[in-house]
């Protein structure tokens, strides 16, 4: 649906190499609408229930550790098919497999360092967008709307 929106979050490692403006171009170039943003410094238990699909892993410790050492910018965009395009714009996992003109292709080297998350399904996306922003999201209609889709 063009109402389909994704959680974005920009890791602490985009942060701190000032990517935040080129990976939001980015979103807003392809087309889609941005519906909420912030930053926040999250606590280890917030990143523990974001990732707890993951624990168990060996390198769950040092996602952790790694997502709690600064601000990330949390983000929900929201468009046609919202979910599989984030991704298909993030990359692959790991920076090794992710072509260029992807964030991780372009920004990234190390799987433990990818700059940026995005949702794996609309189903996660609601987990994750519910998690992020307990507050609620604005709702607006984009004047692009009927440029940008059929
Ligand atoms: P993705 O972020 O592409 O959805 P994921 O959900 O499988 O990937 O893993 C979450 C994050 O955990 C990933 O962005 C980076 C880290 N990670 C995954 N596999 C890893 C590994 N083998 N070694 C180190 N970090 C890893
Ligand atoms: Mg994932």
């Amino acid at each position: 649906s063009k109402f389909e929106q994704t959680y974005i979050m920009i890791k602490p490692d985009g942060v701190q190499r000032n990517l935040v403006g080129a990976i939001i171009a980015r979103f807003e170039q392809r087309g889609f609408k941005l519906v909420a943003l912030k930053m926040v410094h999250a606590t280890p238990e917030h990143l523990e229930k974001h990732y707890e699909d993951l624990k168990g892993k060996p390198f769950f410790p040092g996602l952790i550790k790694y997502m709690a050492s600064g601000p990330v910018v949390a983000m929900v965009w929201e468009g046609l098919d919202a979910v599989k395009t984030g991704r298909s714009m993030l990359g692959a996992t790991n920076p090794l497999a992710s072509a260029p003109g992807t964030i991780r292709g372009d920004y990234a080297l190390a799987v433990g360092r990818n700059i940026a998350h995005g949702s794996d399904s609309v189903e996660s996306a609601k987990k994750e967008i519910a998690h992020w922003f307990p507050e609620g999201i604005v709702q607006y209609r984009s004047l692009l709307e009927d440029v940008i889709f059929e």
